[in-house]
């Protein structure tokens, strides 16, 4: 009986999916091919002189690469990876012994994970400039970078959850970030269930992270145990609809297999309302219930410049079945994706990917359709708002496969369609549609700068592309992703720039470059330098045996190593080199590499400190060389390390153009 699911497909189902994928198709094989359909004054719009600096940076995931990148807009100049999730061969992240705990979960060492939403903080409901925030998809994370330094800072990890996907979406203040669970999974009682008990037993968490407003330290402060649907996205409310959060949700069929089909059956999916000042309240009340949960927590210290994990225990979790008026659902056409609030926070557009109509709701009717109890019924024991009580109205004929949607500082929303590549400009009073342009191609999220806070910056979209076929040199198999910058100041949407990004621009952030600037840490101070292995200046330079450990305390300056000349290490012993940089200037970085270390080199700043460990396997004199073109006697800037064999006499020695100094 199970083999028949796919035969009971109704006809008109294969037609709707024959329809979009052609669609897909043509907009992939080029038949819309614009060339080079650019205006007159694009180059001039674009043009950054060389030594000037661009207008704002753009934060774009990097999707499988699970970094985030940086880029200057409007030039589209790519400025620095920033590695969140994965280990990073650039700079060691991940690789060294103070990084390695950053990638450290309730799984054990993770080194490579997916990121979908660069998130920026917010006060008043506007970028401050001060955080960035990502999820993990897979295994489900937030990280904060600090933008002062570009480096990620914190990692938490989520319990109970199948998969971060809508996440990580801040509200007005910052006071959270969520992170709701794209797969429902059993997460209570025994976890040995078949996976055809789904409606019985799998469950949805929502994760509420608050961050402290000083320093961002983030702690999952409670979670929303939920029906067992697929929670795609969110975004927080803002001005009137501060206190809220509201997530798409799919497969309200409950499906658990052949998803493609089986949870496109019904007609309308979910948006969720979520009250989290109102979870707020039964939390004071006491109402919450701490239950086991097993999560990471890393955190790097700027000040030891070493990361600590720590694995916690429980989680403060409120049943939203029998804590009433936290969530409801909003029926919603078909299969949402996107979800997203315009700046006054009174409507909430949610994007269906098969949907013919883009609904947007108003808080405000949501509000009186709660006071009123206009449901229609009960989902999970969660109340149904009627979509009639909820809606303002709907755009008509936007396109197809509509994704997600950003507003400007003009009062007009921009969706991108997936299926029809095309961003479509409408205004938010009327839904009437302005305007269409062609994507090139496979259009995901799109990115107005600000376009998610109180005030848009807007002047600019850039549409975020999952396919570019013929729009650059060709390099293999896989093709590059790319993103496209447009003018927005006039009606029309006019084309400037492509450029190609680093893995999968899933959602990218822009802010004025001048927030981010003004904030910037050009050295890591010495005299604050609080690294166990630190050594402050050349003189502490030494090299200490205990047992078979062998710690190197090594200083880098200009354009040579202290020590460097080694001897006296055997194999079988396990050398740590922790390496100080006693540069205290802007843009100073030393390398470090020794032949035959499997682990990584180093990249180290000025100010800080960081180790590698190697074990060295063989008998030989082992080189080491700074890896940064540091200044014009950079290639003098190396060493010698002499591996001896395992039990030979050799005596410890070290030192830098002196007669080595014996250590007794
Ligand atoms: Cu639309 Cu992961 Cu935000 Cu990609 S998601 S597009
Ligand atoms: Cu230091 Cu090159």
């Amino acid at each position: 009986m199970k083999h028949s699911i796919t035969n009971k497909l109704n006809m008109n189902k294969w037609l709707t999916f024959f329809v979009l994928f052609s669609a897909l198709l043509i907009s992939c094989t080029g038949k819309k091919k614009a060339g080079s359909a650019v205006s007159g004054d694009a180059a001039q719009k674009v043009y950054v002189a060389p030594g000037k600096y661009d207008e704002l940076y753009l934060f774009n995931s990097g999707g499988f690469s699970g970094q985030v990148s940086a880029y200057g807009l409007p030039s589209g100049r790519l400025l620095k990876v920033i590695p969140v999730f994965s280990q990073n061969p650039e700079n060691g992240y991940g690789y060294t012994e103070e990084t390695k705990p950053m990638l450290m979960t309730s799984h054990g060492f993770i080194p490579w994970d997916d990121s979908h939403h660069p998130q920026l903080s917010r006060v008043g409901g506007n970028n401050d400039g001060r955080w960035l925030f990502i999820n993990a998809n897979n295994t489900p994370r937030i990280a904060r970078l600090n933008l002062s330094t570009f480096t990620t800072e914190e990692i938490i990890e989520l319990p109970n959850s199948g998969g971060n996907h809508s996440s990580p979406f801040c509200t007005e203040n910052t006071e959270y970030v969520v992170g709701g669970t794209r797969f429902s999974v059993p997460i209570e009682g025994n976890l040995d269930v078949p996976i055809n008990s789904y409606k019985q037993t799998f469950k949805g968490t929502l994760s509420f992270v608050k961050v402290e407003k000083e320093k961002g330290t983030m702690n999952l402060a409670f979670q929303l145990l939920v029906p067992g649907v697929n929670y795609d996205l969110a975004r927080a409310g803002k001005g009137v609809s501060h206190g809220w959060v509201f997530f798409s949700c799919y497969n309200s069929e409950k499906a658990n297999t052949l998803l493609e089909v089986n949870a496109s059956q019904k007609d309308k999916d979910f948006v969720m309302a979520v009250n989290w000042k109102k979870a707020e309240e039964y939390i004071a009340q006491g109402k919450g219930k701490k239950t086991k949960a097993k999560y990471a927590h890393n955190v790097y210290s700027h000040s030891t410049h070493s990361a600590t994990s720590t694995m916690l225990e429980d989680v403060l979790m409120l049943d939203v079945k029998e804590l009433k008026d936290i969530c409801y659902f909003i029926p919603c056409p078909k299969s949402p994706h996107g979800c997203d609030v315009n700046p006054s926070g009174e409507y909430i557009v949610a994007s269906g990917k098969l949907a013919a109509v883009i609904p947007v709701f108003s808080f405000k009717k949501i509000q009186d359709a709660i006071a009123a109890k206009a449901f229609e019924g009960e989902f999970d024991g969660v109340p149904v708002i009627k979509y009639e009580a909820a809606l303002e109205g709907e755009v008509e004929k936007p396109g197809l496969g509509p994704l997600h949607t950003e507003f400007d500082d003009k009062g007009f929303a921009y969706t991108s369609m997936f299926v029809s590549s095309e961003i479509v400009k409408w205004e938010v009073a009327t839904r009437k549609i302005i305007d269409r342009v062609p994507t090139y191609y496979s259009i995901g999220h799109l990115c107005v700068p600000g376009g998610d806070n109180k005030n848009p910056y807007g002047k600019y979209v850039i549409a975020l592309d999952k396919i570019t076929k013929d729009r650059y040199l060709p390099t293999g198999p896989e093709l590059t992703q790319s993103a496209q910058l447009y003018d927005i100041t006039g009606e029309k949407m006019k084309l400037l720039l492509d450029f190609p990004t680093i893995g999968e621009p899933h959602y990218a952030q822009a802010i004025p470059a001048e927030l981010v600037t003004k904030n910037q840490v050009k050295a890591y101070k010495l005299e604050e330098n609080k690294h166990p292995y630190l050594t402050k200046m050349e003189s502490e330079a030494k090299v200490v045996r205990n047992g078979n450990d062998v710690h190197v305390y090594m200083t880098m300056i200009r354009s040579h190593f202290t020590p460097d000349n080694i001897e006296g290490v055997k194999v079988g012993d396990v050398v740590y080199f922790h390496i100080t940089n006693l540069e205290q200037d802007w843009d100073v970085p030393h390398g470090f590499a020794v032949k035959g270390a499997n682990v990584s080199e180093l990249l180290i700043m000025p100010g800080e400190t960081q180790t590698i460990k190697w074990e060295p396997k063989e008998v030989g004199i082992f080189p080491f060389y700074c890896t940064d073109f540091c200044s014009a006697l950079h290639q003098e800037m190396q060493g010698y390390l002499r591996i001896s064999p395992a039990g030979s006499k050799t005596p410890l020695t070290f030192g830098t153009n002196v007669a080595v100094v014996e250590k007794k």
